[in-house]
């Protein structure tokens, strides 16, 4: 035997001896990315990092109510709880559920318009009603509505058609009907683990791509054990921070209704956010923000390095309020024009801009042979249409993206903007970078708060 064979004999040995009994002694670790490298992460966060924006849908019993309940105006997904709404009567609420109206598909071709990559929808908010067929509750759309069908299959079938990702946001926790008490083990147990098993299990291969845990009251690391290994179930699956706290955990952070300062440093976040005041459909909210507002902070959110979930509360029939739909549009005209400045792109790389705007990038590929290229965003012409960028590459072109034909001239590292900017919101120009990755000059590393 040469001491190749014998090492080798030897190592399995050690693995079939060794191994197995360390294996008992220990659980398995139910963090189904555990043992990742950093390279494996990467492939799995690709398709998330290139999509930039998303659309959160905020659906469930409480779009019945609307925000009013006896008269009372007040909380929208939480009005169960902030309006003291005693269960069987909130539970009532579900025979008036009935989405006529709903067509996942022209939800998901307003979203596609919008320039968006990816839907997350509430399977479960915080009430315990689930928008899907659950063996586990009957607190669910099919037994406890009119409506009698699961919402989810038709809008994962939906997505699946137009090419967009599918992610189930789940309250694990929190659950006012369906937790009596104090009893978070049995809640966990009989109704939140089965749920989760079934949104893992009967939506295709491909849904949900990401799970989007909410409010991780009461949670132990050992509670949640069970519902990490059901991750498994679902290889490649993004989830975010909210599981467990410390809230560190997950693929990427989740600032809500924020955008942090300087970004998150190396970590990934998605900042979310309502189109008006509420998450839930609230009948007299008409706190919209503008078109500009968004599309800036879309802007502002990919010079950070971060994506951005925005969200629709639909009402009890199963529509978007048209204030929702003109600005998914309006954003979505920005984006056909400048999509390239979001998608894919990295954070801002300067410390101080030499204009009012923002700055997005992509790094110079080799592979392709596509050079680096600089996004200025600008709000605002300054006075003598010039802007000189701190660099130390070669800049070798530069245009519009609104006229990518139209070359803009570059005297060494200053580009002279047209006479008047095309888009008041934000005009973008693109700019080439000679050879290796743009040269941050002075970058300090963003650490923000979450
Ligand atoms: O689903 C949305 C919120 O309902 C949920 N997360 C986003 C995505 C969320 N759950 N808890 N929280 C956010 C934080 C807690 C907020 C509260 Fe309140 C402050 C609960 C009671 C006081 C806001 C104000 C909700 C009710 C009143």
């Amino acid at each position: 035997m040469n001491r190749l064979t014998y090492n080798t004999l030897l190592t399995a040995l050690a693995l079939s001896v060794v191994v197995p009994m360390a294996r008992a002694a220990e659980p398995a670790n139910p963090d189904p990315y555990a043992n990742e490298t950093p390279a494996q992460r990467d492939v799995r966060m690709q398709w998330w990092r290139e999509a930039r924006f998303g659309m959160f849908i905020h659906w469930g019993v409480y779009a019945v109510p609307a925000g009013v309940y006896k008269d009372k105006k007040g909380g929208a997904e939480w009005i169960m709880a902030i309006q003291k709404i005693p269960k069987a009567e909130y539970q009532g609420l579900a025979k008036q559920f009935n989405p006529v109206k709903y067509d996942p598909d022209a939800w998901v071709r307003l979203a596609k318009e919008a320039g968006m990559k990816y839907i997350v929808i509430t399977s479960k908010h915080h009430d315990g009603f689930a928008l899907f067929d659950s063996k586990a509750s009957d607190w669910n759309v099919v037994k406890a509505s009119p409506c009698g069908k699961d919402l989810l299959k038709p809008l994962a079938e939906a997505c699946r058609k137009h090419g967009i990702k599918l992610g189930f946001y789940y309250s694990q926790a929190q659950d006012w009907c369906n937790k009596t008490g104090n009893h978070v083990d049995d809640y966990l147990r009989d109704v939140a683990v089965p749920q989760v098993r079934e949104l893992l299990s009967n939506y295709g291969d491909d849904t949900p791509a990401i799970f989007w845990w909410d409010t991780p009251y009461d949670m132990t690391p050992q509670r949640v054990a069970p519902l990490l290994d059901l991750l498994k179930l679902k290889p490649g699956i993004l989830h975010n921070n909210r599981l467990v706290r410390p809230e560190v955990g997950g693929d990427f952070s989740t600032p809500e209704r924020k955008i942090p300062a300087t970004g998150l440093g190396d970590r990934d976040w998605e900042t979310c956010m309502t189109m008006n005041s509420n998450w839930g459909y609230v009948s007299y909210d008409n706190q919209w923000k503008s078109g500009e507002n968004l599309i800036r902070n879309l802007i502002d959110i990919a010079s950070k390095g971060g994506n951005y979930l925005l969200n629709i509360g639909p009402t009890a029939e199963g529509e978007f309020p048209q204030p929702c739909i003109d600005r998914l549009q309006q954003v979505g005209k920005w984006m056909k024009v400048n999509g390239e400045a979001i998608y894919g792109t990295r954070a801002n790389p300067f410390e101080k801009l030499p204009f009012d705007g923002r700055c997005t990038r992509k790094p110079f590929d080799a592979a392709q042979g596509k050079p680096g290229k600089l996004f200025l965003h600008v709000y605002r012409r300054p006075a003598n249409g010039k802007i000189t960028l701190p660099l130390s590459n070669t800049i070798t072109k530069a245009y519009l993206l609104a006229t990518p034909d139209a070359a803009l001239t570059v005297a060494d590292k200053t580009i002279t903007l047209p006479d008047s900017l095309p888009d008041p919101i934000a005009t973008v120009a693109a700019v080439e970078i000679a050879g290796e990755p743009v040269v941050a000059i002075e970058t300090t590393p963003a650490k923000g708060e979450e």
